[in-house]
């Protein structure tokens, strides 16, 4: 079973795509499996939350066109940090439009976002143009990945049994480039080379006014499957960012270490 195999033996398997094999290996090295999710307003404010989470995590999540005042060079810090700190960097971009143009987008993220978000909606062409931009660079050809989102938190969201079989499908068939499903049961992924993200993580809240439902770190392991866990506001608003993202981080992950243990 995918959830009873430990990080380590998953990194090694054949089909494992070398961007899932980094994630794997950033984790274990960092005892994390937590993704901060870091959506505030201003470029200032990014880089500030993203030096205190840094050394508690494994990917740091951006909505980049959400945020003010974003230049190169505040990217380039971002890389700098994700170097100095060990983390790979996720643009959630979501993007899910036909693959030319998904292909013209991605050709602006690739140079920087170590993963991206797609949506399935469109089908694989999307991801077969993104293949192709990552093969356009090829010192990046091990380096980048894509999340497929399968399922969605909120509540009122329009996916069907069916959309998230097929969503799976386009996973394993594009399985160089997919390091995982972006999703929120246990039983959406049964290869273990895939990796589950899962947002909807909070330790205070059990949701916002939004449609935003919320689970505890402990559920999100073992109940729903969870490999890596998102968490954005019950960090990035906490008063001491850096503390919380230490307790969410020993929480997922001695839950991760639970699971694999029995
Ligand atoms: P928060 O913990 O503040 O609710 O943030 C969750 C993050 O995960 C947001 O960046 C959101 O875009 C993302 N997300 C989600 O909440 N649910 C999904 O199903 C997929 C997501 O990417």
């Amino acid at each position: 079973l995918r959830t009873k195999l430990e990080f380590k033996e998953r990194a090694r398997l054949l089909e494992t795509s070398k961007i899932a094999q980094k994630i794997f290996n950033v984790s274990l090295e960092k005892k994390s499996n937590l993704c901060v999710a870091v959506d505030v307003d201003t470029a200032d404010k990014l880089l500030d939350i993203a030096e205190k989470v840094a050394p508690h995590i494994c990917i740091l999540k951006t909505h980049i066109d959400a945020i003010n005042g974003v230049t190169d060079a505040t990217i380039n810090t971002l890389q700098h940090l994700a170097k100095k700190y060990n983390f790979l960097i996720m643009e959630d971009r979501k993007m899910a439009d036909i693959g030319n143009t998904v292909k013209l987008q991605y050709k602006k993220l690739v140079q920087w976002a170590d993963l991206v978000t797609v949506h399935s909606v469109s089908g694989g062409m999307m991801l077969k143009g993104i293949h192709e931009v990552i093969k356009e660079n090829a010192d990046l050809l091990d380096s980048r990945g894509v999340f497929i989102v399968a399922e969605l938190s909120c509540n009122g969201n329009l996916i069907s049994e069916q959309y998230i079989k097929e969503t799976v499908k386009i996973a394993e068939e594009y399985k160089d480039i997919v390091a995982g499903l972006v999703c929120q049961s246990y039983d959406v992924i049964s290869s273990p080379s895939l990796l589950q993200l899962t947002p909807g993580v909070n330790i205070k809240n059990s949701n916002d006014n939004l449609g935003q439902q919320y689970q505890s770190p402990s559920d999100i392991i073992l109940t729903k499957g969870a490999d890596i866990a998102v968490v954005g506001r019950g960090i990035y608003q906490d008063s001491n960012p850096a503390e919380a993202a230490k307790v969410y981080k020993e929480s997922l992950w001695n839950t991760y270490l639970e699971r694999v243990s029995n």
